[in-house]
């Protein structure tokens, strides 16, 4: 199969590519990222010299650059985005654009183009804050957060296009992530690395924010197997299974760093912050996905990636991330 994975440079989708290639000899993969803040071709050096991966550095929003690199592929899985809910309530419009009119430019090249195969990745996010239970596919979507929204308005424009025009859409909606690559705005890897700096720990509120915590080689084997065999128009909840105060996360990671609790430092609320997240994953465990990575297990591994990796973290966080660290915690 021939793969174009947008926002391949980061995060999520820089491990799929990997697993991707890792699992599928025959596949080859084209991947188009902007290199925004968040993207980072060091994620996927190993593959310089993989005659099975190219790389092409473009927007999404340029309907121009995606025909060109949509021609002749047989499916594509999209990850762009503008991914931070704290960047969202200071800076939305980058949200809008890529979440919205990204998407929007490629179901119409995959449209114009008939492409087999449009896979869109999305989040628990846009369900809302979800008191008890968990959200099933069939729920409305609430988004609470403009990342949130921008993210559920793609969802929905993707599942327009299906319903009027048979483009064939599939939409993955996971929980948090975590593991090697992620960039140190989200609370883990923000946690790990001001641990090893002996800095403070901005823990929001009171701390007892609920997340479902999904490692990042789970969530690509379900995306992965969704690609494959999941049904067109059809939306996949993809749930890890562990819910975890932000607190006790919080003290977890301290304790594998052998650091102290007085690290944690209550800071001001985030603004709209969701109470809890949960998905009921039932219909992706119908595809015969479950994760692999006990939560505890991934999390040890993950605190060792970021211990080992300060070659990766080191010059993010003393470079741009900074100022934005500094607006974003003006006095710690
Ligand atoms: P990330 O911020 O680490 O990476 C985003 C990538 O997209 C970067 O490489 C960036 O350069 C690229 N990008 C941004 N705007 C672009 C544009 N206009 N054109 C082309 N490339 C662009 O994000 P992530 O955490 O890897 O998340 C990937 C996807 O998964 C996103 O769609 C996000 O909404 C979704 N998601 C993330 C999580 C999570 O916990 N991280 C959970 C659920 C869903
Ligand atoms: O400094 C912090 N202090 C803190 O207490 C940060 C950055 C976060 N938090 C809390 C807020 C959340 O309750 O930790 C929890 C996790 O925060 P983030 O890592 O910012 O993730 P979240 O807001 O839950 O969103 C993530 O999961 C869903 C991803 O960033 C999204 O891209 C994904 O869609």
């Amino acid at each position: 199969m021939k793969l174009l994975v947008t926002g391949g440079c980061g995060f999520i989708g820089s491990n799929f590519i990997r697993h991707v290639l890792a699992t599928h000899a025959a596949d080859r993969v084209v991947n188009l990222d902007k290199l925004t803040y968040a993207g980072n071709p060091a994620n996927l050096a190993d593959l310089a010299n993989d005659s099975r991966y190219t790389f092409v550095q473009g927007d999404v929003c340029d309907a121009q650059v995606v025909r060109d690199v949509i021609r002749g592929v047989d499916a594509v899985v999209n990850f762009a985005a503008e991914s931070h809910v704290d960047r969202s309530l200071m800076e939305p419009d980058a949200f809008l654009r890529t979440d919205v009119f990204g998407v929007f430019a490629l179901l119409e090249a995959v449209k114009e183009l008939k492409i087999a195969r449009f896979l869109h990745i999305s989040t628990d996010e846009v369900y809302g804050s979800v008191e008890r239970g968990s959200s099933r596919e069939s729920d409305p979507v609430r988004p609470s957060n403009p990342y949130s929204a921008s993210k559920a308005g793609g969802d929905l424009l993707a599942l327009a296009y299906w319903h009027t025009h048979r483009v064939p859409v599939l939409i993955t909606r996971s929980s948090n992530n975590f593991g090697p690559h992620q960039y140190p705005e989200k609370v883990i890897p923000l946690f790990v690395t001001n641990a090893l700096d002996d800095k403070p720990l901005p823990l929001y509120g009171d701390g007892r924010n609920v997340r479902d915590w999904l490692y990042v080689l789970d969530n690509c084997a379900a995306v992965d197997l969704v690609l494959r065999k999941g049904e067109a128009g059809e939306i996949y909840n993809i749930g890890g299974g562990n819910e975890v105060e932000n607190v006790a996360l919080t003290r977890a990671i301290l304790g594998l760093l052998g650091k102290p609790e007085t690290f944690i430092t209550p800071v001001a609320d985030r603004p709209g912050h969701d109470r809890r997240y949960a998905l009921d994953s039932g219909k992706v465990h119908g595809l015969g996905w479950r994760p692999a990575y006990p939560f505890a297990a991934a999390l040890e591994a993950t605190v060792e990636w970021y211990r080992t990796q300060e070659a990766w973290w080191k010059p993010i966080k003393s470079g741009a991330f900074k100022a934005y660290y500094e607006k974003q915690y003006p006095r710690r």
